[in-house]
């Protein structure tokens, strides 16, 4: 079915959480809804709120500006704007944006009559990023332990947090997320290249392309390799998996940095040494 046809066709009244008929619209391509309206809303004020925040700050340089949260010495309460306030603001709005993007997911989800796997997904990232700026400062006492808004000063709040605990490498969470990365990005080539190679098959001599392959071809790939096939249905199951473990193992690994272990990561290992099985 062509695209304009096909929406046409599904660009139907109804399936929104809230607002009834009033935001149940296309602006261009995109379906707006109430959570549209708010998510643009929250974005635009967060935008313009780093915009305010940078004009005070020292450069205009995008890699270099910074809000920086309230000093530790705030602890749980609302700052000034102009001392750490905009960020409180700032990840108001960017908590707003980015839960009110993955309800209109869920309402464009429900006009489709699809599953909620793609909000359900983004809860994930959600998530993630929620363990880093409330979880973990609500749980430390202080906001001032979230990151800083900025593209380079983020990186230093990363590398300064890890060295806290010595070596995060041997935070045992952050390797298992590291590892469930690591996985994904291997399915996803594994994925990519085994669709590609049946849909897009090798020329013959006379420069003809082969016959498109059927998914019993891509199954017999991986029974001819490893023994088993997962199936062409199940490979998405596990590349879901694998993604969704990956955030949700890093949100652990720095929810547990501070709050339930304070020393340098590597002394967690001590447990091994004391093993009653090696005196
Ligand atoms: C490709 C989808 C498109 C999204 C893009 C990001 C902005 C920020 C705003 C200046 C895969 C758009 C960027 C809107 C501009 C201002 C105020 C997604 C794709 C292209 N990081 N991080 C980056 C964010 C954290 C870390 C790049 C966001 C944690 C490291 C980009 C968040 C920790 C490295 C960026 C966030 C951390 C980066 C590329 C939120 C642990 C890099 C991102 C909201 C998770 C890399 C200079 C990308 C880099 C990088 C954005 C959080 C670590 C600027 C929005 C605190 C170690 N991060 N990040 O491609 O080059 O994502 O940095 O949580 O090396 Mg980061
Ligand atoms: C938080 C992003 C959420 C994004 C959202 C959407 C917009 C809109 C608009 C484009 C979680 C934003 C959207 C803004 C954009 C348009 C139009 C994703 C988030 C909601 N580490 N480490 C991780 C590795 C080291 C440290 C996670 C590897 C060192 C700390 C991952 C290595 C030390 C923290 C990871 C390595 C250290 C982490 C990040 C290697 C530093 C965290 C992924 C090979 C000296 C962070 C929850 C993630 C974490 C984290 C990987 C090294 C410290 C598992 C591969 C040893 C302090 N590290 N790390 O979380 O868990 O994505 O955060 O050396 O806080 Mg690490
Ligand atoms: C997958 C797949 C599959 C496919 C696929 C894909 C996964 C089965 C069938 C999809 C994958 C790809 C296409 C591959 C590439 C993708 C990536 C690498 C991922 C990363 C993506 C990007 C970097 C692109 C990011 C772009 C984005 C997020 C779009 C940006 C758009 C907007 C910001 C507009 C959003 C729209 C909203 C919020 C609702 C509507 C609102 C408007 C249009 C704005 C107008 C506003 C109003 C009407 C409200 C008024 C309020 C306002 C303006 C505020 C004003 C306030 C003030 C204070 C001034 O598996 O195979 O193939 O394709």
């Amino acid at each position: 079915m062509a695209l304009l046809s096909f929406e046409r066709k599904y660009r139907v009244r109804g399936g929104t959480l809230i607002g009834g008929d009033l935001f149940d619209y296309w602006f261009g391509p995109f379906y707006v809804g109430f959570f549209g309206i708010i998510g643009a809303l929250f974005a635009a004020l967060g935008t313009l709120l780093i915009f305010y925040s940078a004009s005070r700050g020292p450069t205009w340089n995008p890699w270099l500006i910074s809000i920086a949260p309230p000093d530790i010495s705030y602890g749980l309460a609302l700052a000034p704007l102009t001392k750490g306030g905009d960020w409180q603001i700032i990840t108001i709005c960017a908590l707003g944006a980015f839960v009110s993007w993955a309800l209109r997911e869920v309402e464009i989800c429900r006009k489709l009559g699809m599953g909620y796997h793609v909000p359900f997904a983004f809860g994930f990232a959600i998530f993630a990023y929620t363990s880093l700026v409330v979880i973990r400062p609500l749980m430390l006492g202080a906001w001032g332990f979230g990151f800083p808004y900025g593209i380079f000063s983020h990186l230093d709040w990363v590398s300064n947090t890890g060295y806290q605990y010595l070596h995060f490498h041997y935070n045992p969470a952050h390797m298992i997320a590291v590892t469930f990365f690591f996985t994904t990005t291997l399915a996803l080539s594994l994925h990519g290249a085994l669709v590609l190679s049946a849909v897009n098959p090798p020329k013959d001599s006379n420069g003809v392309r082969g016959e498109v392959k059927s998914p019993e071809y891509e199954d017999a790939f991986f029974r001819d390799t490893i023994g088993y096939s997962v199936g062409t249905l199940g490979i998405h199951r596990v590349g879901l998996f694998l993604a969704l473990s990956a955030g949700f193992w890093s949100a652990i690994c720095i929810i547990i940095s501070g709050p339930l272990w304070t020393r340098g990561w590597p002394e967690w290992w001590t447990w091994w040494l004391n093993l009653p099985i090696w005196s």
